[in-house]
């Protein structure tokens, strides 16, 4: 059951049961296939067998820093666990914001003004131990200077335990005011904000249910330490205009940026 003041105070909520079986299916079955594509285009573009060897590349990459930093920035990306710009484009990935679960959220956050999906959404998967496929800790609206007023919805398809990961927020941050980036190494990720000591919640979850965050609060990537590959969808939500390409949940088209 979402609570406003609780979110407006905590700066997330788990939001349980918000997409339905058969959404979630589509969305599995869609980005299942997309995963196993972009496998084949790895394993081709690196000259290599299976997938297990990509994490052994990745490896070697971090040893030796010019290896990765030589490949086209589309193999770069989709070894950090992101799918490619065509995935992200797909209408199948519109079942999201097409949900009637997702809709009541979106209509209780923003009470009844028109919103807008920040286009394309993005989409990950993170192979088991590829612990290069995570984002360090950061707050989103330092990502997303082209929106005012937004959240994002992180949305798992599979079983989100503390051995597959998943995103830890950092328990306290939901006010806290726009954090410097402290530097580290760029191979893999943007710089990081600093540890605030803030207690650090990785909620389990479960298909279906969705991690609502606004855009102050600190969260970062959990590694993908089980068998399975990891697939979520991040979507943010705004209102008002935006300086990049949006869908229209009112009219399903999709808009050009607005000045
Ligand atoms: O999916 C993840 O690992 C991280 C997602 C995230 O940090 C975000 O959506 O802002």
């Amino acid at each position: 059951m979402f609570n406003l003041n609780q979110f407006q105070q905590a700066g997330f909520q788990v939001c349980r049961n918000v997409l339905s079986a058969s959404e979630i299916a589509d969305l599995q079955a869609f980005l299942n296939l997309a995963m196993h594509k972009s496998c084949e285009y790895l394993l081709h573009e690196l000259n290599l067998t299976q997938t297990s060897d990509l994490i052994d590349f990745m490896a070697i990459c971090e040893q030796e820093p010019s290896k990765f930093e030589s490949l086209p920035s589309a193999t770069r990306s989709i070894l950090v666990g992101h799918f490619e710009l065509e995935t992200r484009l797909n209408p199948s990935l519109w079942v999201i914001p097409r949900s009637k679960g997702i809709q009541s959220l979106l209509n209780d956050v923003f009470s009844q003004q028109k919103v807008f999906m920040h286009m394309p959404p993005t989409a990950r998967f993170v192979l088991p131990g590829n612990r290069w496929a995570g984002v360090p800790a950061h707050q989103d609206l330092s990502y997303n200077r082209h929106m005012q007023d937004f959240v994002t919805i992180w949305v798992p398809l599979v079983e989100i335990d503390k051995s597959c990961g998943g995103v830890v927020v950092h328990k306290g941050s939901g006010q806290l005011s726009e954090q410097p980036q402290i530097s580290q190494s760029k191979l893999f990720w943007q710089s990081a904000v600093a540890d605030l000591g803030y207690e650090k919640f990785q909620p389990d979850m479960n298909p279906g249910d969705v991690l609502l965050l606004n855009r102050w609060v600190v969260h970062e990537s959990a590694p993908n330490h089980s068998q399975q590959t990891r697939l979520s969808i991040d979507c943010r939500f705004f209102t008002g205009s935006s300086a990049k390409h949006a869908l229209d949940l009112q009219t399903w088209q999709v808009l050009e940026p607005q000045a």
